[in-house]
């Protein structure tokens, strides 16, 4: 295994050797000017002078990728790094199991391959747009400077799906890619293509949510694409993925924080009753019932991505080798899925029901089980944190039928213990289930931004380390006035 090194002596750092591709250069550096004017118009509102202490990529060995500095996010290196090619790999999957991996788009998958980097590529901005307005409500500058971290690195993310577009796709490719720039989140005439990428994320709480679940179901998608007998994407999907690693850390950790701060001031104030929610709204923190409407909405909003539970165009990139499952090779089968049946809920005679379907057009499903069992992985540590403070309260996720828009359940309404009610009792009780108006103007009242170094709003615990192992006191984000 060779680790190429990263050329920074031209505009687009790379590890492709784009200074011998003279064409895609070419490409990229007219392509460059535009992502820096949607970076300056619809990246994080009001900071883009401030120097902010980032993490940039500058190898793709797994010790040692990133150096961490003061920058100005429209200086930020954005680079296209793909994990080192391994020799011989093969195609893990599908109809073409075992033969060597693809250097080149094949023209029978040309279609749906760039379907499937288009649909990855769009939600990078998407999140960005998402968020552009939280840096103006902080909670301290350690939080400030990672929601700037998790943006710069989904504008990465952007650029590996650009590269892919343009070097291998051709005039297809470059419209895809200057579309890429076009479509704007929760825009009625040119929305975002997939569904929670056009939500609004209006305060920090939404966030840290969005960074748990969301960037979770990015990180399912892109090991599912890592999987890939298309080796340029596998490879560029690799190397996003130690990225978001952080990202869902953000989420976690922010969540944990909050979880601990409102936990900490009850038991300070000698409240029992967690539904006692103004007397624990009056303590500055955002009560326990309130947290988990916030994450019933995030979850379902994020099981939507995983597409219909019973799937055909999941099932054709499986076949074709473009696609795979969450950690593939670990599986034991044929990898092929020939005569193989998946258990997929499913509504029956309006019954919520287990029933066996074809294992390859249960491909989402999976996907989407997979991502439940790490979500609820994340759900525990959570509640370890609650527990620990002596409150007796436990979050759990909701139902899958619950608050769908995607799938099977997309027509009916079900409570998140999976009961399933009339459209009448569900408008009735929504409120009980997901923020309604009033908790939204709550959680909002305490968005004050605090940007004195070392110091954090009322709702969130500090954190326990620094990044990159800074004290508690350091100034991670230098605001310009
Ligand atoms: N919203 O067969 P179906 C990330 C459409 S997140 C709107 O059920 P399929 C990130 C679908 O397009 C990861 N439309 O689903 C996170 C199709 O339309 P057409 C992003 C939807 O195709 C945080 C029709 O319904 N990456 O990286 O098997 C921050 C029937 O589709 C939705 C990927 O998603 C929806 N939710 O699966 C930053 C990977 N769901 O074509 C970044 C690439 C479905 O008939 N994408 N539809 O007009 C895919 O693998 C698949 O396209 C999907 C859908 C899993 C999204
Ligand atoms: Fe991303
Ligand atoms: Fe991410």
């Amino acid at each position: 295994m060779t680790i190429q090194a990263i050329d920074y002596s031209t505009k687009i750092p790379n590890n492709v050797n784009l200074t011998e591709d003279r064409q895609v250069l070419r490409a990229l550096e007219s392509w460059h000017p535009g992502y820096i004017d949607w970076w300056k118009s619809m990246g994080p509102e009001g900071f883009q002078e401030a120097m902010v202490y980032l993490r940039t990529a500058v190898s793709v060995d797994p010790k040692g990728w990133a150096k961490f500095d003061y920058v100005k996010m429209p200086d930020y290196r954005w680079g296209i790094l793909l994990a080192p090619q391994e020799e011989g790999r093969t195609i893990p999957f599908g109809r073409h199991l075992g033969e060597p991996v693809w250097q080149e788009v094949p023209g029978e998958y040309r279609a749906m391959l760039r379907r499937l980097i288009t649909i990855q590529g769009d939600t990078e901005p998407a999140s960005v747009e998402q968020q552009r307005h939280l840096g103006k409500t902080a909670p301290s500058l350690y939080d400030m400077r990672n929601v700037f971290q998790v943006n710069v690195e989904e504008g990465r993310h952007l650029w590996a799906m650009i590269y892919l577009l343009q070097k291998y796709f051709g005039r297809d490719g470059r419209e895809e890619a200057a579309e890429l720039l076009q479509r704007r989140s929760g825009d009625p005439d040119k929305p975002r293509m997939l569904g929670a990428f056009n939500e609004q994320t209006p305060d920090w709480l939404s966030f840290h949510m969005f960074t748990f679940f969301t960037d979770r179901d990015g990180k399912m998608q892109l090991e599912s694409l890592a999987q890939s007998g298309f080796d340029p994407l596998s490879r560029t999907c690799r190397f996003m993925l130690t990225e978001e690693a952080h990202h869902m850390f953000v989420g976690e950790t922010g969540i944990g924080r909050t979880l601990q701060r409102t936990c900490e001031a009850m038991k300070e104030a000698g409240i029992e009753d967690v539904n006692d929610i103004e007397r624990v709204r009056a303590l500055g923190v955002i009560d326990l019932p309130t947290i988990k409407k916030k994450l019933n909405m995030h979850y379902s909003l994020s099981l939507d991505l995983f597409g219909s539970e019973v799937s055909t165009n999941a099932a054709n990139a499986f076949n074709a080798g473009l696609k795979g499952r969450f950690q593939e090779s670990k599986i034991q089968d044929d990898h092929k899925l020939d005569n193989a049946n998946y258990p997929v809920l499913k509504l029956v005679d309006g019954k919520i029901k287990r029933i066996d379907e074809p294992a390859l057009t249960a491909i989402n499903m999976r996907l989407r089980d997979d991502y439940t069992a790490d979500c609820q992985r994340g759900l525990e540590r959570w509640n370890k944190i609650i527990e620990r403070t002596g409150v007796a309260y436990r979050l759990e996720l909701p139902h899958v039928a619950f608050h769908r828009q995607i799938g099977e359940f997309k027509n009916i309404q079900a409570k998140p213990d999976g009961t399933i009610v009339d459209d009448a009792t569900w408008s009735r009780d929504k409120e009980k289930y997901l923020p309604s108006k009033d908790d939204g103007e709550f959680i909002q009242s305490l968005m004050k931004p605090v940007t004195e170094p070392g110091k954090f709003a009322s709702w969130i615990a500090p954190p326990r380390v620094g990044i990159d192992n800074k004290p508690g006191d350091f100034e991670y984000v230098k605001i310009v006035a």
